[in-house]
């Protein structure tokens, strides 16, 4: 059985939700989160959350977690077939998520919250909160015409995102500047799987 290493409010959430939106049954490792100031060190197989554990093969990172979940076991659902032309929007958004969009994010929070060391860096702070901003302006563009990323249909892009948003909302970089945007992650947050995965 797929069993997730996982702490509530980590990109643990986005496995999880995940693992729920598609019915896929899967045993939940709860594992303490704890706040560090040296990265790799939580209690997890690879030292960070999410990790998944599939047999023997024991799997990083959130991005590559979900596409390896939805080849093997979604059966064509919330994304479009590999191989076929509009895969690579998906992988696009599925990768911006993590890779544009969350790190100023991170440096916000690893600052801000972990090693509360912000207010000695505030050019580093503001610039980070910038390129946040930069970011979510591309979101607020994308949602203009559509209700998900790829459109009408729901898909593991829009999983990958709604993490990157909800973090953005803590911070308070997202706001009513960008109404798509927030009108999008309440379309994400209501969806009964969504709720499953981030009751606790
Ligand atoms: N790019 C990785 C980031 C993983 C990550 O940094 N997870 C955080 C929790 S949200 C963590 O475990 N932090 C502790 C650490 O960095 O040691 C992913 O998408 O899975």
């Amino acid at each position: 059985m797929l069993k997730l290493y996982y702490a509530p409010r980590t990109r643990s959430v986005r496995i999880r939700w995940l693992l729920e939106e598609l019915g896929l049954e899967h045993e939940l490792e709860r594992v303490e989160f704890r706040p560090q100031t040296s990265a790799f060190a939580q209690a997890t197989p690879l030292g960070k959350f999410p990790v998944l554990a599939d047999g023997d093969s024991v799997i990083g990172e959130s991005g590559a977690i979900l596409e390896y979940i939805l080849e093997r076991y979604a059966g064509g659902r919330l994304a479009p077939a590999v191989g076929s032309p509009r895969r690579g929007e998906f992988l696009q958004w599925v990768h911006f998520a993590e890779g544009t969009a969350f790190p100023p994010l991170g440096v916000m929070i690893w600052h801000g919250l972990y090693l509360g060391n912000a207010d000695q860096i505030p050019l580093a702070i503001d610039s980070a909160r910038e390129r946040a901003h930069s970011a979510l302006a591309v979101v607020e563009n994308r949602l203009a015409s559509r209700a998900y990323l790829l459109g009408d249909d729901f898909s593991g892009a829009d999983i990958m995102l709604g993490f990157t948003l909800a973090a953005a909302q803590f911070l308070g970089v997202l706001d009513e500047r960008h109404p798509n945007t927030l009108a999008y992650l309440g379309r994400l947050t209501e969806r009964p799987a969504f709720q499953r995965a981030s009751a606790d």
